[in-house]
């Protein structure tokens, strides 16, 4: 598809999100042409909130304009799939947030469906797009960290922490079976594969919804938290605890990956830095450019000394997506695949914390 005057996004979903991949949008360069929300009314308002052209009446209207190219699916969980699905039949690319869907079964179809129509179709892993996780995969790539050992991995916030706390997530109907591992523990997933190169394969769980009475929901059944064991292809092991309830903890997400030869540290909430750790000494290397690998050293958005952070990461994620529609490959852009392969763990999660047995990923 060629877009005379850059490419033309839509969103659907007027939400946190959709901020932030509007700002993503923007400084990718694209036009913002559209955006759906779930009334004619909140489309406008979000139009006009976000700097938006304008408000669409549905997604199908959005979809059906000829100057947008590309969708981001922005909505509640359980509409992921049949919007996305929507976008990539009209032949459009498409960003979807994770989770891809609320079955295996449907995310699989959506996988299926964007590669068939050979659309680009990726999901908003964006702790990837981070320069120093990007300088932890080249280290393991490389062979520095040695033969994998154990993983250390937690994802703890605590904006769902008292029973007034309420949000769609925590509805099953809306959010999915899953909660916090299906919104974070996803992430987990994703990067712990995506910086070690290794599987997760079969898992022990254990899973607690602290607070089934909520504001405007009763008898909630979605998970507050899990504590997960994992075991890797390669023989690895590790524990993975996910948490939406873990008071002063806002977004942090922490990766602790040990080799044989050295171990490395990645902290979300202090992406400036990572730690790498020796028998004979750690050291704490910092984001500059000049130390970095080539594909860190090309995600560094501004000079060592000035933060860099999550709408760093976020925008870079989506100006990678929008080089893959010209046809780049910049390398390391989370797919559709990708999304289905933290859909499988989930489910592999979700089984093994209901059965109490070990389960094996599909
Ligand atoms: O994807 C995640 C979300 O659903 C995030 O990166 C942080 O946690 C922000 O919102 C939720």
């Amino acid at each position: 598809m060629a877009f005379a005057t850059g490419l033309g996004v839509g969103i659907v979903g007027g939400g946190f999100m959709a901020e932030v991949h509007s700002r993503a949008s923007r400084a990718a360069g694209a036009q913002l042409i559209g955006i759906a929300s779930s009334s004619p009314a909140r489309s406008d308002s979000a139009a006009e909130r976000l700097g938006i052209e304008r408000g669409f009446a549905s997604l199908d209207d959005l979809v059906d304009d000829p100057r947008i190219g590309v969708v981001h699916v922005c909505t509640p969980n359980a509409l992921h799939a049949e919007q996305a699905e929507r976008v990539v039949a009209a032949g459009k690319h498409v960003v979807c947030e994770k989770p891809l869907a609320t079955t295996v079964a449907d995310a699989r179809r959506l996988t299926d469906a964007a590669d068939a129509a050979a659309v680009v179709a990726s999901v908003p892993f964006v702790y990837r797009f981070h320069p120093l996780v990007r300088e932890a995969r080249a280290r393991v790539a490389a062979g520095e960290t040695g033969r994998l050992l154990t993983i250390n991995a937690s994802y703890l916030q605590d904006w769902l922490l008292q029973s007034s706390d309420d949000n769609w997530r925590v509805d099953e109907a809306a959010g999915g079976r899953s909660r916090a591992f299906a919104d974070i523990g996803s992430h987990l997933v994703d990067l712990v594969e995506f910086v070690t190169g290794d599987r997760v394969v079969r898992v022990a769980a254990a899973k607690r919804t602290f607070f089934a009475d909520r504001a405007e929901h009763s008898a909630v059944t979605t998970e507050d938290a899990v504590a997960a064991t994992v075991e890797t292809a390669s023989g690895a092991i590790g524990t993975f605890l996910v948490s939406q309830v873990a008071p002063g903890r806002k977004n942090r997400l922490l990766v602790e990956i040990s080799g044989d030869a050295e171990s490395i540290v990645f902290d979300q909430e202090q992406p400036e830095t990572i730690w790498l750790g020796r028998r004979s000494g750690s050291v704490v290397l910092p984001r500059d450019a000049e130390q970095l690998a080539p594909d860190a050293a090309r995600l560094v958005a501004v000079p060592a000394g000035h933060a860099q952070g999550y709408q760093d990461a976020f925008n870079a994620f989506v100006a990678d997506t929008y080089a893959a529609i010209r046809g780049e490959d910049p390398g390391g852009l989370p797919v559709f695949a990708d999304g289905l392969r933290a859909g499988l763990v989930t489910e592999a999660v979700m089984g093994a914390a209901d059965s109490g047995a070990w389960v094996d990923v599909a």
